[in-house]
């Protein structure tokens, strides 16, 4: 008799990373005590009308007081490391025109031994997408070649005092989700956008999210240069960034629409990577922006051959892309010529790419997982990756109690299918070396505030007590079951 074999639980490779992502503003609180400057979000949280719930990270899940807990809980998990972001105002109150706040840095030390103690790995970022004010007020913070100094100069500072210890940085979180929402739409700050776009006031740049960018990136390969000769010999460690990334399905198998796709990747996604890896914009953008788009000078080209070490891929969710270049379209995301001319939409024929959720631009499209780690692994000829962000939200809906959160089996489908393409991809030859899930607990979801739950543990904004969800005991088996192959 032709015995069925067991199914097999997904391969990944020896010393893969199991872990969980979170952030500073999303997740510190203590946003003014112990030597802490604002930052921008701090500022920008306190206007009112900016966040749903007219929340902000004042307190956030408070984890500056309760990292120890918290490390408890990775523990139990069976994590082998830990991504977080050092806030940039708690280390530098006044950018590099001020001291370093020693008391900052004590803090992530402590964070930092506590994690190792436990043998968990920090995966350190030093930005996401909070920045001390004061580079705001001074000179337009990204808008202006300035901020590089600033960002080399900070970079500096925390590979001086962390980088002994921590041996995975990542200069930036998804900046092009800061640029585009910073610039273009203003739904972030500094709430710039250009009337085309969004309802604000700031003048109708259709450039600023370009320069913006051109300035992460420089300050991004200042950061890297610095890693590069000052710290790397003697460190051993290695310096990414992390993209957000979603992946573009062709509305249909027309050129037109598969040209679209390009597009769309080149003006969301490959817009920094390109530079950083291949030293010049997507082929896409000088096409369309021409002059409009900055360029690199000689001296910036040659900063920019540090290139990196690893790509860091935050993937939720995908979308189709729809020809608006050589076909007519409606208004929508992703239409205009600042965007690539593409219509981005999650619906063909009236159907969904993947199953809704609570989450309006959130699909279940576990596919897009393997399709886009195989479009990086191809484009950047499989530079390292990992999955730095992956997860699923639930609305904070007051009708429901703190069981129906907790029994999140939806959050568990969602990670098993996805982690099941990323394992296919895997098998196929891609060079992933990590997933962190999104996130270790639930927390201040920017501009929905905590309207959005996306943790794996449910957290009580009254008590702050953490409790785990059926996905962060699922979570622990997952890891469990591929302990063989994952250690520290
Ligand atoms: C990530 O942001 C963040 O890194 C993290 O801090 C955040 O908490 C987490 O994801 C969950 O949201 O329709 O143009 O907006 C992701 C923010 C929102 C960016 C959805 C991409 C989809 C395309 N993302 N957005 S768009």
């Amino acid at each position: 008799i032709a015995m069925k074999s067991k199914p097999q639980p997904p391969v990944f490779p020896s010393n893969f990373f199991f872990g969980t992502a979170s952030s500073s503003y999303q997740y510190e609180g203590a946003f003014s005590s112990y030597g802490k400057g604002l930052s921008n979000w701090d500022i920008f949280s306190h206007e009112a009308g900016n966040i749903l719930d007219g929340s902000n990270g004042d307190i956030a899940v408070d984890q500056y007081h309760h990292y120890l807990e918290d490390l408890d809980l990775m523990e139990d998990l069976g994590l082998n490391s830990y991504r977080f972001s050092i806030s940039w105002a708690r280390i530098l109150p006044k950018g590099r025109f001020g001291n370093v706040n020693m008391a900052g840095i004590k803090h992530y030390n402590k964070l930092i031994d506590a994690l190792l103690h436990k043998g968990i790995y920090p995966f350190v970022s030093l930005t996401h997408y909070d920045i001390p004010q004061e580079l705001e007020d001074r000179y337009g913070a990204w808008l202006s070649p300035k901020v590089q100094d600033d960002f080399r100069y900070y970079a500096d500072v925390c590979f001086k005092y962390f980088g002994d210890r921590v041996k995975y940085w990542v200069t930036f979180n998804e900046p092009n989700v800061a640029a585009i929402r910073g610039y273009r739409s203003g739904i972030y700050p500094p709430s710039r956008c250009s009337a085309s776009f969004g309802n604000c006031s700031t003048g109708d740049s259709l450039e600023e999210p370009l320069i913006a960018a051109h300035n992460i990136i420089l300050s991004h390969a200042a950061a890297v240069s610095t890693y590069q000769t000052k710290y790397q010999k003697t460190q051993g460690g290695s310096i990414g960034i992390v993209v957000n990334a979603i992946w573009f399905e062709p509305i249909s198998n027309s050129s037109k629409d598969k040209l679209a796709a390009e597009r769309a990747q080149s003006f969301y996604m490959n817009w920094f990577l390109d530079p950083i890896i291949f030293g010049r914009y997507p082929v896409e953008m000088q096409q369309i922006l021409g002059s409009q788009l900055p360029a690199f000078s000689r001296k910036d080209l040659n900063k920019m051959k540090s290139g990196i070490d690893f790509i860091g891929i935050n993937h939720y969710t995908s979308f189709y892309a729809k020809d608006c270049m050589y076909s007519q379209c409606e208004q929508g995301p992703g239409v205009s010529r600042s965007e690539g001319y593409y219509l981005r939409t999650a619906f063909k024929d009236g159907i969904p790419i993947g199953v809704t959720t609570e989450v309006d631009w959130l699909y279940v499209h576990p596919l897009g997982m393997e399709k886009i780690v195989t479009y990086i692994k191809e484009r950047y000829n499989n530079t390292p990756m990992f999955i730095t962000e992956n997860g699923y939200g639930e609305l904070n809906n007051p009708n429901s109690s703190v069981k129906d959160f907790l029994n999140d089996y939806r959050r568990v489908e969602y990670m098993n299918s996805y982690l099941d393409f990323l394992a296919l991809a895997i098998s196929k030859g891609a060079d992933v070396r990590g997933y962190f899930a999104w996130s270790l607990l639930d927390n201040f979801e920017w501009i929905s505030g905590y309207t959005v739950r996306f943790g794996l543990h449910h957290v009580d904004y009254g008590t702050l007590e953490r409790t785990p969800k059926i996905s962060a005991i699922w979570f622990k088996q997952f890891i469990s079951n591929h302990s063989n192959l994952a250690s520290t």
